[in-house]
């Protein structure tokens, strides 16, 4: 077929534009291919291929996005979105491994790519080369310098399939970029304009549904640190259209700022438990919130005391037991209308999905509130599925991305249940209808957003009356420490039950049992790093010192076991 020929061509003399760097592996990883961006035009490059045969594929709009999240700025990265705003299906994994990883550089094996590529379109049953094929790619980027030159190698992997076009969106937050893709796939709206007016609109909504006195009672002054990224010059922007909240963006990214995430940011605030530059102690007793470097990540911190830089942090997990409060209260609410027909239409199941970082004081916090709570491991693709198969799912990883997931039934029974109740316009289960119905509208269902979750966050604060103390009262995290071992293969650490167990190297997990054993509320896990060469330790227990032992004793025996491969 001549279209085959030229399809074939045209991937041929374009790969060969993009060597893979010698001696180089790349992994998609949890959350898609990062590394030093110098290294990353082939990766980028066939990623752009991956994306327009995903488009052939579900015949659908799909988003590639180039970032590094909290990466260092010489780093970058690339992920991709699928047609409904979430992360690229995992059965595709092992062929994004394999296309990214295969060696073109000399021309006899410029060939084997295109096997690789036919092999799986022919698996696959993509319509490559059809006469009507059509694919449409959205592409977006972080404030990276390096992210131009990358989108131009996208864009090139792109064009090297027939009937693929990309839009070239410019510089967005990864959540948009997942909006953006969701939307148009469901013919909707979706401009970055429409993203911050649907966010206006929503958070509006909730806080004119607050009790007026409620509202007093928040401290109005609230600064947020945009990680001299995205986030920071976007919040900017919706700030203008946002009326109930008073926000001061700090770190922007703009001249004479810092370095993107260097000191600042989501990941540095969460992981070091101080303040990021550019706060001090002025800041003391005043409400701050951290976006990381492509705003996906939020946590919220107040300074402790004015003459040290240490944090009392609000991480993912309070951000998540904030929201499950508030819309476990909303559903009570409708669970106590008198109308048996409409409450029956609304019965629900609201679902807590965490993972095995989550603190186990807001596990048992979350569980003493009667939710359902379930773990799974590591990385929003597998959270993001779980809490889909709930009504109302909540997911939130400690380190601040999550979001919650409504079902269409129940947004539909919602909008019904609202109508019917029209005729009553004070009343508690009208407002509780209304309220959930905005938070669907505020908070991204694509993928963790820092921007919507911060507005609900703010709205929630509202409606209760809270200060950031009342609400990092809800419960008290129990001491943890966290380390990293450097291992020649991390791939050696195999685990299991959502990441809890060690299946592998034999003999590691009753080690930890052991250990363990030894500490009072003691719980310790190892998994490997999904984006660096490491194995990640984790302990917890009643007292920061027993963690901090519990966590060099497990680091010991990785060590060990690792370095003797002894399996
Ligand atoms: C990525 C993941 C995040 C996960 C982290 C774990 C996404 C969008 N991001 O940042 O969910 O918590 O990796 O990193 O999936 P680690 O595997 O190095 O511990
Ligand atoms: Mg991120």
């Amino acid at each position: 077929m001549a279209t085959s020929i030229n399809q074939h061509q045209s991937i041929l003399e374009s790969a060969s534009r993009f060597p893979l760097p010698q001696g180089l592996r790349f992994s998609y990883g949890t959350a898609g291919f990062r590394a030093e961006a110098s290294v990353l035009a082939s990766t980028v490059f066939r990623s752009g291929i991956l994306a327009a045969l995903r488009s052939l594929k579900t015949g659908a709009v799909i988003g590639l996005m180039i970032t590094a999240s909290h990466n260092p700025v010489n780093d970058n990265g690339v992920k991709i979105a699928d047609p409904d705003g979430g992360m690229l299906t995992q059965q595709w994994e092992p062929f994004a491994d394999a296309l990214i990883n295969f060696d073109v550089s000399c021309m006899c094996i410029s060939w084997a790519i295109m096997l690789v590529v036919l092999k799986f379109v022919e698996e696959e049953n993509i319509p490559l080369g059809g006469v009507n094929s059509s694919a449409e790619i959205l592409l977006g980027r972080d404030t990276r310098p390096s992210g131009r030159a990358l989108v131009e190698a996208a864009k090139q992997g792109i064009s090297a399939v027939i009937g693929a076009v990309a839009i070239d969106m410019g510089i967005l937050t990864t959540p948009q970029l997942h909006w953006m893709v969701r939307r148009r796939n469901k013919r909707m709206k979706a401009s970055e304009s429409d993203y911050f007016e649907q966010l206006a609109k929503s958070f509006r909504c909730l806080v004119d549904l607050v009790p007026k006195e409620m509202a007093k009672l928040v401290d109005a002054k609230f600064v947020v640190d945009g990680a001299n990224g995205v986030g920071g010059e976007k919040l900017e922007q919706l700030k203008g259209m946002l009326t109930g909240l008073e926000v001061e963006v700090r770190n922007l990214g703009r001249k004479g700022d810092g370095i993107l995430n260097e000191n600042v940011g989501a990941d540095y605030v969460q992981k070091e438990k101080v303040i990021p530059c550019g706060f001090g102690s002025d800041d003391m007793g005043i409400r701050c919130a951290s976006l990381d470097g492509d705003a996906d990540r939020l946590v919220y911190f107040r300074l402790l005391s004015a003459n040290s830089r240490s944090v009392d942090l609000v991480d993912g997990d309070k951000i998540l037991s904030l929201f499950a409060v508030f819309i476990k209260e909303q559903l009570d609410s409708l669970s106590k209308m008198t109308n048996d027909k409409l409450r029956n239409r609304l019965s629900s199941r609201l679902g807590v999905v965490q993972t095995a970082y989550a603190n186990g004081a807001s596990t048992h916090y979350l569980k003493q509130l009667g939710l359902e709570v379930v773990f799974t491991p590591t990385g929003v693709k597998y959270l993001h599925k779980k809490a889909s198969e709930y009504d109302i799912g909540i997911y939130f990883e400690a380190n601040g991305h999550g979001t919650i997931l409504f079902s269409e039934d129940f947004i539909s029974s919602l909008h019904d249940v609202e109508k019917e109740l029209a005729s009553c316009p004070d009343c508690e289960s009208r407002n509780a209808a209304l309220r959930l119905l905005a938070v669907n509208q505020l908070i991204n269902q694509a993928v963790g957003d820092a921007l919507s979750g911060l507005l609900l966050a703010e709205a929630i604060l509202q409606y209760y009356g809270w200060s950031i103390n009342r609400w990092s009262e809800l419960y008290h995290d129990l001491p943890s420490k966290q380390l990293k071992v450097k291992v020649a293969d991390r791939s050696a650490v195999v685990t299991a039950n959502a990441e809890t167990q060690v299946v592998k190297p034999s003999g590691l997990q009753e080690l930890i049992n052991a250990e363990t054993d030894k500490y009072s509320h003691g719980r310790c896990f190892i998994r490997p790093s999904g984006t660096e060469d490491i194995i990640r330790v984790y302990a917890e227990a009643s007292t920061q010192e027993a963690a901090d032992s519990l966590a060099q004793a497990v680091e010991q025996h990785v060590k060990r076991l690792l370095t003797e491969k002894s399996f």
